[in-house]
């Protein structure tokens, strides 16, 4: 130990800026000006936003670019529960999100109210651990904050920071660090033998990969697995790319769409073998509770975290890394001739014609036309809607984390955001956002920020006036039309009034141009692409 000191906000500090933590986002209030100052002086960039719950997806989307936990900064009360929606988010899509709050000394709240409550009780239910900031173990804690964020299955850890303690000096001794954890693979036995046998005896084999093969960054042992043994591949939204979804093999993503599901239901209940890889049904549309039966087919299921979901139950369970659970379950074992009858390649053309691919203008003519002016490295990012389900099912992927949307939450208001986080985390790639109008509308204020940082990100934003998957809803139930339309609001003006630039979009050509230009351009565009109402019909 030496005569040094450093502030518990400089511990803290110091500890995310070795995690690989480049930029902080929020809004500061007195309460964690310290805080900030002493993420600054660490090199973490600190992002002012107009509203904590953009900044939480902000540093979601920088996180899927640089891997480090992301940090959300937000003062006591108001500015806490501002970002209570992306905290839930982070909680239920998985993502390590360090959530530093201000608050006041507990002898300070005996006697004084105002804005004062406890942060911790909203937070503690939505997320992996709440801490507050203690005199005397602050290096301990903020190293286990940053490995229960990021441990297993990732998710947020609340740190709730008294004013005066964030300066309170401690003697610098020597890092106070757990290291990481080493990945299990599943032991040799017979439960092994049992699934190596199965797979080698499969005449029908299927992969589903879920989110979890991102967290264990098993997307290659996924992909040699599938072209090695030419066995087809369904994954959930959140992994969609983890085989570039232009391979034979690739069956796209699934969760929310019947017209997928006409399609990757069937193939599923013909299977004689699956294989689940890092899949957490969290993703998925109730339609897809129980749908094999265990009686005549196998199924094996690699996962992150044991199976407290009962959304499905598999013969075998391997809790496990799960890429190097894939790897040892492939020892050894070959495969014959799959699919004899050609089924998946069927599913796969007939996924290719679903959803209006190849019309003049509409829903899938912007997502096309978007997808083929974008470099294959892009970054989307995709807002909740009749929009995203269909880009989800339309747009390819050729690399993980390539479309990055909420899809267990399934919030609002976040790929605006998500958009402007990855931008600034890879600002060498094109990063598309796509939003529709009231999506859009809940976080316009976040375009202010976009100016401010002075990004070329590429907003696209379906302008047909109507909540449109609430409208469908509301439709298909023959209830009258209440609450789902609204006025049309001009956004290219809007973006221009922001210090963006604005184009009109209603049809292919007008829409490839102005991408053209808006990938280099000086700040952010907003291409409003006017569709008809109901453009969704017969397509999600
Ligand atoms: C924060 C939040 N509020 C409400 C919802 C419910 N919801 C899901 S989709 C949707 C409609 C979104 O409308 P828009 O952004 O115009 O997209 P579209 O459906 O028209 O593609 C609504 C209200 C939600 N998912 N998140």
């Amino acid at each position: 130990m030496t005569s040094e000191t450093s502030s518990a906000a400089d511990l803290v500090a110091r500890r995310l800026a070795e995690a690989g933590c480049r930029y902080a986002f929020g809004i500061p209030g007195g309460e964690v000006i310290s805080m900030i100052d002493a993420l600054d002086r660490a090199g973490v960039e600190f992002v002012l936003t107009k509203h904590e719950n953009a900044a939480g997806f902000m540093a979601e989307a920088a996180h899927h670019v640089d891997k480090a936990p992301g940090i959300m900064v937000a003062t006591l009360g108001p500015g806490a529960m501002n970002g209570v929606n992306v905290v839930a988010n982070a909680w239920q899509d998985q993502v390590p999100l360090i959530v530093l709050t201000g608050c006041v000394e507990e002898a300070e709240a005996m006697t004084y109210t105002h804005q004062v409550f406890d942060h911790q009780q909203v937070f503690r239910p939505i997320t992996k651990a709440s801490f507050k900031l203690a005199d005397g173990a602050v290096d301990e804690m903020i190293d286990k904050a940053v490995s229960i964020a990021m441990d297993g299955r990732p998710g947020p850890v609340h740190i709730d920071l008294p004013i005066s303690l964030t300066r309170v000096q401690h003697p610098v001794a020597t890092p106070v660090r757990r290291g990481p954890n080493q990945p299990v693979t599943p032991a040799e036995g017979p439960a092994l033998d049992e699934a190596r046998a199965k797979l080698a005896a499969a005449k029908r084999p299927l992969v589903i990969a879920g989110v979890d093969v991102l967290h264990h960054e098993a997307d290659t042992a996924v992909a040699e697995f599938c072209r090695s043994h030419s066995i087809p591949l369904i994954t959930t939204y959140k992994a969609k790319g983890i085989l570039p979804e232009d391979d034979p093999l690739a069956l796209g993503g699934a969760g929310l769409s019947p017209t997928a599901d006409k399609q990757l239901l069937p193939l599923i209940k013909s299977a004689d073998v699956i294989i689940l890889v890092g899949y957490d049904p969290i993703e998925m549309r109730i339609g897809w509770r129980n749908i094999w039966d265990l009686s005549t087919q196998y199924v094996i299921d690699l996962m992150a975290v044991p199976n407290t979901h009962y959304m499905h139950t598999a013969s075998v369970n391997f809790v496990c890394d799960v890429g190097q659970g894939l790897k040892t379950l492939a020892a050894g074992v070959e495969t014959g001739n799959l699919w004899e009858a050609g089924e998946p390649a069927k599913a796969r053309d007939a996924l290719a014609t679903a959803y209006g691919q190849g019309e003049a203008w509409g829903p899938t003519a912007i997502v096309e036309t978007v997808r083929e002016k974008m470099p294959r490295n892009g970054i989307a990012t995709v807002d909740s809607g009749a929009h995203r389900i269909l880009l989800s099912q339309v747009w390819h992927c050729y690399e993980p984390r390539g479309l990055i949307q909420s899809t267990a939450l399934c919030t609002m208001g976040c790929a605006l955001p998500m958009a402007m986080g990855a931008k600034l985390a890879a600002p060498d790639r094109a990063v598309v956002g796509f939003s529709g109008d009231a999506g859009l509308e809940m976080i316009l204020g976040e375009l202010a920020t976009l100016r401010d940082m002075k990004l070329p990100v590429v907003i696209v934003v379906f302008v047909d006036a109507s909540l449109a998957l609430i409208e469908l809803k509301q439709r298909g139930q023959q209830l009258p039309n209440v609450g789902v339309d609204f006025g049309e609001t001009d956004f290219a003006a809007l973006a221009r009034s922001l210090g963006g630039r604005g184009v009109l979009c209603e049809d292919r050509e007008t829409l490839a141009s102005a991408l053209d230009e808006a990938w280099d351009a000086e700040t952010f565009t907003v291409l409003a692409c006017r569709i008809e109402r109901k453009s969704y019909d017969g397509r999600l």
